[in-house]
């Protein structure tokens, strides 16, 4: 069985030699100060960080990101997120504007410039400026976009006692419509999703793929633990590969749990042992339950409803509405 304790060393181990150490960087956290952002080789204070409104990256939700932790002045896997960042991007046929390394000296000055040691990281590269068409071809340069800041996602009584989740209506898209393997600006999917858990009151949405298995949360891969053994859905179900999701493979490794990746249904997660979401935000977090029903969107009635209703008793009583005898 994975504890919660194999969970947290997950992420408090010493770092992996796959973190990426931050040089000079201070020695404390402070997010009182406006935040530096890094936009296209220059940091902006945060009230001067601005984008052109004919940017695709907003007209259309025209292209890629990446949320990065850091943790005791160490990036924690950039490596892994670069390479996907780097991945989105060649899939929408988006070319980043610097090079790889050029992209991990902006992310790591971002955060000294911050005086960050743990936080969040968002790196974004849009399609850049182009005219009020949706065709790519107008964009001639995109935008590189980086945000560090701290980040508080859920509480600690929340990664004790777990979290809330509602299977909702809206499903993941298929990868044949937008491939959620692609880390795009594009989460209207997720949103909407995310809107239905808030409806229901739930912490998270369980979202489902066009088959009916199970995909992932808005922003987090689904894992269940079942006789001993972690199971977790196929990328080809509709989830993204999690970087998070990858750590718990390696744990798995190592601590010789058995996990794989079948089709899984909601009864698999109804009846298994235990459950948990993994994310860059929320790390590794316990499901408490999985809640079907979702919440109502509420109407008050209206006047032509009221109308037409009383208009139909009346008809009704009269008759109206029978062919005359
Ligand atoms: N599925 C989806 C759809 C995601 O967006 C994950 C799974 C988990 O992947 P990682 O690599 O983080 O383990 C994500 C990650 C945000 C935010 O602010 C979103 C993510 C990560 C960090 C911040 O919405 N998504």
């Amino acid at each position: 069985m994975l504890t919660k304790d194999v969970a947290a060393t997950a992420v408090a181990t010493p770092p992996a030699k796959s973190d990426t150490a931050l040089k000079g960087a201070p020695t404390k956290t402070s997010a009182t100060k406006p935040l530096r952002i890094y936009i296209d080789g220059e940091f902006y204070d945060q009230a001067d960080a601005k984008i052109s409104v004919f940017d695709h990256g907003l007209l259309y939700g025209d292209g890629v990101f990446e949320g990065i932790r850091f943790y005791n002045g160490r990036v924690f896997r950039m490596e892994a997120h670069q390479d996907r960042l780097w991945e989105s991007a060649r899939s929408i046929c988006l070319e980043i504007p610097i090079s790889r390394e050029e992209m991990d000296e902006a992310l790591l000055e971002t955060i000294r410039q911050n005086d960050l040691r743990d936080g969040y990281i968002r790196q974004i590269v849009t399609r850049g400026v182009g005219n009020l068409g949706l065709n790519p071809v107008q964009c001639k340069r995109p935008s590189v976009i980086i945000i560090a800041s701290t980040i508080a996602l859920y509480s600690e009584e929340t990664y004790r006692r777990g979290l809330t989740v509602v299977t909702v209506p809206t499903r993941r898209m298929g990868p044949a419509t937008l491939n959620p393997a692609i880390k795009s600006l594009n989460y209207l999917n997720n949103v909407l999703a995310r809107i239905e858990a808030n409806l229901a009151d739930a912490d998270e949405a369980l979202m489902l793929n066009d088959a009916g298995n199970v995909a992932e949360c808005t922003a987090d891969n689904v894992f269940i633990v079942k006789r001993g053994q972690i199971m977790t859905p196929p990328i080809t179900a509709g989830a993204l590969r999690g970087i998070t999701r990858s750590v718990v493979f390696d744990v798995a490794s190592e601590l010789d749990i058995k996990i794989s990746e079948p089709e899984l249904t909601r009864h698999d997660l109804y009846t298994a042992d235990e459950a948990f979401l993994t994310g860059t935000a929320a790390e590794i977090t316990p499901v408490r339950e999985i809640v079907h029903p979702t919440g109502a969107y509420r109407f008050t009635p209206g006047a032509l409803t009221r109308q037409l209703i009383e208009d139909f008793a009346a008809a009704t009583r009269g008759h109206k509405l029978e062919a005359a005898a």
